[in-house]
């Protein structure tokens, strides 16, 4: 994996950890950081060793605080819609990766940083953590797919009010509300993150991916075309090694042996 100056990458037993690292900006995501994070999804959507990705933040007190308003200020209309571009076409990456991602949601994530937890599949969040979609308290809409992603979470009443009051919201109620999966204590969060991440690792890797993409094509388009995909992806399992291997050990009694093939 390349090094990075703004992403900390570290892999273990299948988990890759993916950490947004600009603790003096809160995280704060500028053009290098997006750069950054759009190579390093190209690089571990090829790794087959990275079973489960973790995406977090440096530091204790914010996830992501937003893109970094400071780089912003002064842009041109047409540079605040290729970075709006920039940052949207990252995160489908993220949103698209093979492997499932879990965001560990350790503290703010506002705007960007509430876009970049929604693209990822799963958000395991601390008590300290707090979501906001503020841009339009900074005079925009959300930029990096918050109007779309945040109604497909939470339903569309929900996220207008939080789109149009910028309100920040805490753990407990982004729990009530769907965008949090669980919450945990903060010294557990990433224990918290790993035990799923491995949860999901000792099931069949393609399997778990292929479901994972007629979850995302899914709901891209309708029911009828959601379901032939599915009924494509179930097939496709059949001529994998751990369709037989999962099947064989629920008939002897055993706990499967998966490898991913
Ligand atoms: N951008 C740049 N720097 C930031 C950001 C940010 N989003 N957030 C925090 N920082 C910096 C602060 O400027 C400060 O730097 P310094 O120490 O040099 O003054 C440092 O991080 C620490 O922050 P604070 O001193 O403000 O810490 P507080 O504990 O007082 O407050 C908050 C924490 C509440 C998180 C506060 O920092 C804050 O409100 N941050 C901004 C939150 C925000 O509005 N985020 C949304 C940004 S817009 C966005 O994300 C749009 C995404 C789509 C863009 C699409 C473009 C087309």
């Amino acid at each position: 994996m390349g090094e990075y100056d703004n992403l900390l990458f570290e892999k273990e037993n299948g988990i890759g950890t993916i950490t947004i690292n600009r603790p003096q900006a809160l995280n704060a995501l500028n053009p290098a950081t997006m750069i950054e994070l759009g190579q390093l999804c190209d690089e571990i959507s090829q790794d087959t060793t990275v079973k489960v990705v973790i995406v977090t933040g440096s530091g204790e007190k914010a996830f992501v605080a937003g893109a970094d308003i400071s780089e912003m200020q002064l842009m041109s209309a047409v540079e605040g819609r290729n970075w709006g571009k920039l940052g949207q076409s990252v995160l489908n990456k993220l949103e698209n990766l093979p492997q499932p991602v879990i965001a560990a949601v350790n503290g703010f994530a506002l705007g960007g940083g509430c876009e970049l937890a929604m693209a990822c599949d799963i958000r395991i969040v601390s008590e300290k953590a707090k979501f906001a979609q503020p841009e339009v308290s900074l005079g925009i809409p959300p930029g990096f797919g918050g109007t779309q992603r945040l109604p497909r979470l939470i339903g569309k009443g929900r996220a207008k009010e939080l789109l149009f009051t910028g309100d920040i919201i805490d753990a407990a109620e982004a729990y009530r509300v769907g965008l949090a999966n669980k919450v945990v204590a903060p010294g557990e969060l990433m224990s918290a993150a790993k035990v799923l991440a491995e949860k999901i690792i000792s099931k069949a890797p393609l399997a778990v991916q292929l479901t994972k993409s007629a979850v995302n094509h899914g709901l891209n388009v309708d029911l009828e075309t959601g379901i032939a995909y599915e009924a494509e992806v179930f097939g496709l399992c059949f001529a994998t090694s751990d369709q037989k291997e999962g099947m064989t050990a629920f008939v002897e009694k055993r706990k499967p042996d998966f490898t991913g093939k």
